[in-house]
């Protein structure tokens, strides 16, 4: 058993993850009776090269996912309800729903629109136990907003997220310091922070599937595979994690960045990819109330030579549009036409820093068009 009081000699935490239930649509039913009950997909249009941004749980009893195509989604459940996303209201209940975290604690960190973690350590200092403030928001929450969330309860962000999702939708599951490592275990080590799809696939091929799995290779094997990437999957398979619950006041940079199961080497695809990516980061910034004078990408190549080249504005943007506007120029700097060897590259991201706090950031038009692409706004 680890001794998650031993993380960094710190007291023993108390995280609350909470996260709204297919959020984009539950909005919708809400708003519009008559969905209620129905399979909705809220995302692009099915006629053409639209995704779904996410759907009712009644449509994924038939597959349906955020990110896939909405004709796909289309040909899965005929009958089901295609709806166009309405950010605006979106952006008021999540608002709504911050300000209810806010009461508990403010140690309150959004990660997107629809979720955020609460570091509560402070608030039952005096007795009052983490799952009974959850329990009151997730009452609060539903009595206010009329939309439903699942909490999740642990010593820390990790498996605070991890419990979250695990009684979802609408549900509450507190995963206390004694059960952290046989919740782990059975887990797929794709529902890990920080192991994306490269990951999952260079883990399956050294024989490792499961957290357990994780837990048993070495730190030395995981450092020299992954390097330091490798020892933070060492700390996750023990449930380990230290990260503090930042609030965006705190915040130095939000940025997203991906390492790729296959190298990018047409630049297209790389510009591309960014401008996804500046889609991501803008959600972010949005969720987080933020903007910033600064954006900078970084692209890591075949031999992990990392580059970061950035660009700073006169002004704070937090717009897609803005940041998407200085990426081919970044790009350009990054990967100079006269360096063939780097002309394939493993990873990219895209930062925005400077930060500014923007009391209340002006609904974005581009949106809309933005969410005719995958957009993860997690
Ligand atoms: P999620 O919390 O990932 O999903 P969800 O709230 O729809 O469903 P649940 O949490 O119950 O599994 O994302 C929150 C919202 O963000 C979602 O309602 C729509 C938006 N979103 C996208 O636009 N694109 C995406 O790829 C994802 C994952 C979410
Ligand atoms: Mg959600
Ligand atoms: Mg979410």
């Amino acid at each position: 058993m680890p001794d998650p009081h031993s993380e960094h000699g710190a007291e023993l935490r108390k995280i609350i993850h909470v996260d709204m239930d297919a959020f984009f649509a539950a909005v919708e039913q809400r708003d519009h009776p008559e969905l209620r009950g129905q399979p909705v997909i809220v995302g692009g249009d099915p006629a053409g090269r639209g995704v779904v941004a996410t759907c009712s749980y009644e449509a994924r009893r038939f597959g349906i996912h955020s990110a896939m195509t909405a004709a796909r989604a289309r040909s899965l459940c005929p009958q089901a309800v295609f709806v166009r996303p309405r950010m605006d209201a979106y952006r008021e209940a999540s608002r709504q729903v911050m300000g209810i975290l806010r009461c508990y604690t403010p140690l309150v960190e959004p990660l997107s629109l629809d979720e955020a973690f609460l570091d509560v350590t402070a608030a039952t200092a005096d007795g009052v136990l983490a799952v009974r403030i959850a329990r009151e928001i997730r009452a609060r929450i539903e009595r206010e907003t009329g939309l439903t969330a699942s909490a999740g309860v642990s010593y820390n962000k990790l498996l605070a997220k991890l419990a979250s999702e695990w009684r979802k939708p609408n549900g509450l599951f507190v995963v206390p310091p004694e059960h952290g490592l046989a919740f782990l275990a059975p887990l797929p080590v794709g529902k890990l922070h920080g192991v994306g799809p490269a990951t999952v696939k260079k883990l399956s091929a050294m024989g490792i599937h499961t957290v357990l799995d994780l837990r048993n290779a070495s730190r030395e094997v995981l450092i020299a595979q992954f390097g330091k990437a490798g020892l933070w999957f060492y700390e996750v398979a023990r449930g380990i994690d230290s990260r503090p619950v930042q609030t965006s006041r705190q915040r130095k940079s939000v940025g997203y960045e991906r390492t790729f199961p296959q190298n990018l080497e047409d630049p297209k695809v790389m510009l591309s990819t960014l401008r996804q990516m500046a889609g991501q980061v803008s959600a972010r910034l949005q969720a987080l109330g933020l903007a910033g004078r600064t954006v900078s990408i970084k692209a890591r190549f075949p031999d992990f030579e990392t580059v970061t080249r950035a660009h700073t504005d006169a002004q704070a943007i937090w717009r897609t549009e803005a940041i998407i506007a200085c990426l081919p120029g970044l790009l350009a700097k990054a990967i100079p036409a006269s360096l063939p060897m780097h002309a394939s590259v493993r990873l990219l991201g895209v930062t925005v820093s400077g930060l500014v706090n923007v009391e209340a950031v002006p609904p974005e038009a581009g949106q809309m068009n933005l969410l005719e692409e995958p957009v993860d706004l997690r």
